[in-house]
């Protein structure tokens, strides 16, 4: 049987995570990890923050930190984002451990034995100023390709492209700020890409057929001709020792160790839950086994190429079976940026407005196919008409009406009105097209889907107008509200993975609803839907209250106002 083995992109702990980070990557690894458990499936969603290079170096010097403590800070504090939005990993770890340094080198010298990593003289910048050696974003400047001058040593953010440090136009060193700088020729560690190139082509060929157009275009046209051998060691103070007395003083480039830090999370898994399978043998090297990778498109040149080389030569771990790469969400229209206040604080937003709100609108708008844009505006009209007219407003209204009419229970028959109602089956066909798009990992159709079963259960409930058909006949009215109440259950099922939180509060109206009744629900067993009713003692047991509150305008007005004071 397959087994899911989710990876979501390692957050670099260095800074905050915003809108961007949760809709293209943690929500929906998240969503399909959720599905395919609740689905009965073997799945674990692998993460951890990223905690090397650069880029952490020059902000924890920046706010005189050291580096461990800083990295530490902001590793604790996504770990706290993510519990608030409700996205759960069976394991989120850190590559500055001892287990993660351990996992990588044995990658390292199984590279370095088949000739694949070699020792090389190449160019690098140097400060005339402060001296400094600068790797990576210790320099910027102007792309080469494209132009745009804020160019960081490593890539390029506006063409994507990566950057060979050395060509960068007008160079300015990151840490003193001088543009007296040189040349100088250092020895470093290069990983073979360009041998590995046809059994990398064979792969991709292969796996092709899997990956969105998106990616294969991208990664196809990139690696047809060729592959570029790359440094993969740095000199610096931060980061794993390279594992060979010659490069003594050397560290591992941050995207070297990185990925591998999916698979040290998972022995690390293991390990603290005690289980008795094997990291490798049952998940890594388990050809039952699917590995994907949530990623967001910058990430794509890693997954999809040097990873995949990096497992297919050292003979590590298979490679993946897909990449599901996102693209970028914007803040109205424009790019997040913390610098200048482009931005908003995620944390504040989760505690204002809960999870459910805000990861129905994340995973509504994700950028799965393009580009896409989070507004407040639009955040207040799809929670308020789909997720409180929709769903919150059915329930409360088909609720209330049952506990005020039937307080002490329905009959037999009224109770088991929904097993003759043809609606069930449609609604049971639309759960499984939404359960179809989730295995595809289209995750935003899937949730499209499930709002259609909001649709027919409302337009059910007012067709049938209970209010009306109780005065003249209480037991046909009886009927509808049990019915409704059945397709609402049913829906609240399929709401589980997208709305967790929101399902359980659904839930619980009808009492103690078990986990594993939820999910027979979402494997589409209708049975449990009387089990539910009899547990509840056919009635809810509590009385509904706003289940999803309304966005009030001035509170919209108010954000908007606050985005601006702070971008201007
Ligand atoms: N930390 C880049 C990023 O957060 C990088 C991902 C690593 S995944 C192995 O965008
Ligand atoms: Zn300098």
């Amino acid at each position: 049987m397959t087994k899911y083995l989710v990876t979501s992109a390692l957050p670099y702990a260095n800074g905050p995570l915003h809108f961007g980070h949760l809709a293209g990557v943690y929500i929906p690894a998240d969503i399909y990890t959720r599905h395919r458990k609740l689905q009965g499936e073997e799945a674990i969603h692998i993460s951890g923050s990223d905690e090397h290079g650069v880029a952490i170096m020059l902000n924890a010097q920046k706010e005189k930190q050291d580096y461990k403590s800083y990295v530490d800070h902001w590793h604790k504090d996504h770990k706290n984002l993510f519990d608030k939005y409700g996205v759960d990993f069976d394991f989120f770890g850190q590559t500055s451990s001892d287990y993660h340094a351990e996992e990588v080198i044995p990658w390292f010298n199984a590279l370095l034995e088949k000739g694949l990593i070699e020792p090389r003289e190449g160019k690098q910048l140097q400060c005339g100023d402060c001296h400094n050696h600068l790797p990576d974003r210790f320099v910027g400047g102007e792309c080469y390709e494209c132009g745009y001058e804020q160019a960081r040593g490593d890539e390029c953010p506006n063409c994507g492209i990566i950057i060979d440090s050395v060509k960068l136009i007008n160079p300015e060193c990151q840490i003193c700020g001088s543009k007296n700088i040189s040349e100088v020729s250092v020895t470093q560690y290069y990983l073979l890409l360009s041998k590995a190139h046809g059994d990398y082509r064979q792969w991709l060929e292969a796996a092709m057929p899997r990956f969105r157009k998106t990616v294969t275009n991208y990664v196809d046209s990139l690696t047809k001709e060729s592959l570029h051998d790359r440094a993969i060691t740095r000199d610096l103070d931060w980061g794993i020792d390279v594992p060979i007395a010659e490069a003594k003083g050397k560290k591992l480039y941050v995207w070297f160790d990185a990925p591998i830090g999916y698979v040290s999370n998972t022995k690390q898994w293991i390990k603290e839950t005690g289980r008795s399978d094997h990291y490798k043998h049952d998940w890594w090297n388990n050809r039952d086994t699917h590995i994907e990778h949530f990623i967001g498109k910058d990430n794509i040149i890693f997954h999809c190429i040097i990873f995949p080389v990096m497992s297919m030569a050292s003979e590590q771990v298979h490679t993946c079976y897909d990449v599901p790469a996102n693209q970028y969400l914007n803040l109205e229209g424009k790019q997040f940026s913390k610098s200048s206040g482009w931005y908003v604080d995620a944390h504040e937003a989760v505690d204002q407005f809960g999870s459910d709100a805000l990861r129905y609108y994340l995973t509504a708008i994700s950028p799965e196919g393009s580009d896409s844009s989070f507004t407040w505006e639009g955040f207040q009209a799809r929670v308020n008409g789909e997720l409180a007219n929709n769903i919150g407003n059915l329930i409360n209204r088909c609720l209330k009406f049952w506990k005020k009419n039937w307080p002490d229970g329905m009959s037999e028959t009224e109770i088991k009105a929904y097993e003759h109602l043809s609606d069930m089956k449609k609604l049971r066909a639309k759960l499984a097209v939404s359960k179809d798009h989730l295995d595809k990992k289209e995750i935003k159709r899937a949730l499209e889907e499930v709002m259609t079963m909001g649709h027919l259960a409302n337009e059910f409930f007012s067709e049938r107008a209970p209010w009306a058909s109780y005065k003249i006949d209480p037991h046909i009215a009886a009927k509808t509200i049990s019915e409704t109440a059945a397709m609402i259950l049913v829906t609240a099922a399929a709401l589980k993975p997208f709305t967790p939180s929101l399902s359980a509060e659904i839930f619980a109206l009808f009492g103690d609803v078990s986990e594993e009744q939820q999910s027979r629900l979402y494997q589409e067993d209708f049975d449990v839907i009387a089990e539910i009713f009899e547990n509840a003692g056919k009635t809810p047991v509590k009385a509904p209250k706003a289940l999803v509150p309304k966005i009030d305008d001035d509170v919209i007005s108010d954000l908007k106002e606050k985005l601006k004071a702070l971008s201007s």
